[in-house]
């Protein structure tokens, strides 16, 4: 998908300051993730194969039980009786402030809310910072409509003095719907700096190159 998005940008714009910084992030999740993919997954159960969930559970009112539509295995968790927003599945993770985490999961929604065609789905983030909770959108993915599995998330760097942080999927309405292969993963130091170095140059080539402008 980045190479494709790539080339669109390469032969289709002018390559500004909003499309570049488009590119760079989408530079930054494609190689972070072949980066973080030799990491361990952070979550316990990110897979949804024990249908018991000591660890996973509601952000706010809604119920959790084991589904057979599986984007991975045999189980996906499914999530119903949210009654807001940020109603939805959650999990505690104990990451280290100030490093950097790939943050993902696979959604299906089952319905949408408020007769609407689509719904965003976006992962979250809370976290205690100076005592106060401080709230962080991951990612967020617009148009989702039910019946079909997308992965949502991103990269995030914790912010510094973080604690008694936790990862929970809101809707932009109360919908209903289902979560497989979640995971957080750690992306070591030393890749993001090799990564940025890389990826600076490319930049700098892709800002020096000759553009056909359509
Ligand atoms: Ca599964």
């Amino acid at each position: 998908m980045s190479k494709r998005m790539f080339l669109f940008i390469a032969t289709r714009e002018t390559p500004g300051p909003r499309t570049l910084m488009m590119f760079f992030w989408l530079l930054t999740f494609a190689i972070l993730v072949n980066v973080a993919n030799a990491e361990t997954n952070l979550l316990v159960n990110g897979n949804f194969e024990t249908t018991t969930y000591s660890d996973w559970y509601c952000m706010g009112p809604c119920s959790l039980a084991p589904s057979d539509d599986a984007r991975q295995g045999q189980h996906s968790v499914q999530v119903t009786g949210r009654t807001a927003i940020w109603n939805g599945l959650a999990q505690a993770v104990s990451f280290s402030s100030g490093e950097r985490y790939k943050i993902t999961a696979y959604v299906k929604l089952l319905n949408t809310a408020n007769n609407a065609a689509y719904q965003t789905v976006g992962l979250m983030e809370k976290c205690t910072v100076a005592g106060n909770s401080v709230y962080t959108r991951i990612g967020q993915t617009p148009l989702i409509q039910p019946g079909d599995w997308y992965q949502i998330g991103g990269v995030r760097r914790i912010a510094d003095g973080s604690s008694n942080c936790k990862i929970y999927v809101q809707t932009d309405a109360p919908a209903d719907y289902l979560v497989d292969d979640a995971s957080v993963t750690h992306i070591p130091t030393s890749a993001w700096a090799e990564w940025s170095e890389a990826a600076e140059d490319r930049i700098d080539q892709i800002r020096k190159a000759d553009i056909n402008i359509q």
